[in-house]
């Protein structure tokens, strides 16, 4: 069937593209014949409620009825940061775009959190009490202690308090995913010589434990280190297989995807927080997850 302006509202009915109601149905309808992105429109359904999967099917039922090949850019979306300009207007701030990578895509900002945010973030963290960091046990499922993260932290529930939710709307708007698919915000804090040893954000879909960790929310896709501390020396991000060093600095943060253009964990986000040399270094991790969490 040939879909025209007319007859949007009469045509059949679509799975996915009438889950959401008539509103919906013209708005991608309207959309598509506008040649407007799908991939764009992806993103805007997505942080407007849709589920990844239906929204992705929407549109393919959409394309398949006027007549346009499905998009193998529809077969897999995640958080990501474009940067069509130096700076990225967040809403309440401006971040300044210092570093980018496509694949993987990483994106280092400069500005991303105020110095005020910085603080209260800190001492928010410091109220509720830092414990030794943990790693999540692949075997078990929960979490256990591991000689290769030597950091203390703490978690803030998601939109904990107006700071957080602050923080949180601004890391979802420049990253295109929603608030809701996104774990809470976690605190580390490194005194000298702790370190997080290199290792993936992504679980191992082949060990027991994870089952566990993707029965909420999914995968990660992608990561945000928010640098809420300077440090002398040391307590850099390292990338060790692509050779990076990201080097701490308060109100900056990095965004990296932890999945591949087709949802694949991406090897080549192997990262780590390399031995803090002198000064103290406290950073807030942000993890975006393939739905709600
Ligand atoms: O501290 C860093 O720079 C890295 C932190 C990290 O890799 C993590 O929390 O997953």
């Amino acid at each position: 069937m040939n879909i025209t302006l007319t007859n949007i509202n009469s045509g059949p009915l679509y799975a996915s593209l009438d889950s959401k109601g008539v509103e919906w149905r013209e708005w991608v309808f309207n959309n598509l014949q506008r040649d407007c992105n799908p991939k764009d429109m992806l993103a805007l359904m997505v942080s407007s409620g849709w589920e990844v999967e239906a929204a992705r099917l929407a549109l393919d039922e959409a394309l398949t009825a006027l007549g346009k090949p499905p998009q193998q850019v529809l077969r897999f979306v995640r958080p990501y940061i474009r940067t069509p300009e130096n700076y990225l207007d967040c809403g309440d701030i401006v971040a300044q775009v210092l570093f980018s990578l496509q694949s993987p895509r990483i994106v280092l900002l400069d500005n991303l959190l105020s110095a005020e945010e910085c603080d209260r973030l800190i001492d928010l963290a410091s109220e509720k009490g830092l414990k030794k960091s943990d790693v999540v046990d692949q075997e078990e499922g929960g979490f256990v202690a591991h000689h290769a993260r030597t950091s203390s932290g703490t978690y803030f529930t998601r939109s904990e308090n107006a700071w957080v939710a602050r923080i949180e709307k601004r890391l979802a708007q420049i990253s295109e995913w929603p608030v809701t698919h996104a774990e809470g915000l976690q605190i580390l804090r490194y005194e000298i010589g702790q370190e997080y040893r290199p290792h993936f954000d992504w679980f191992r879909t082949d060990m027991p434990g994870s089952a566990k960790q993707l029965a909420q929310g999914g995968q990660r896709l992608g990561t945000f280190i928010l640098y809420l501390s300077d440090v002398v020396a040391g307590g850099s991000t390292i990338f060790p297989t692509l050779g990076i060093e990201v080097f701490p600095r308060k109100g900056a943060g990095v965004f990296f995807t932890d999945v591949d253009e087709q949802g694949k964990p991406e090897q080549k986000s192997l990262h780590g927080g390399s031995p803090v040399i002198k000064g103290t270094k406290i950073v807030a991790t942000y993890w975006q997850r393939e739905s709600v969490y």
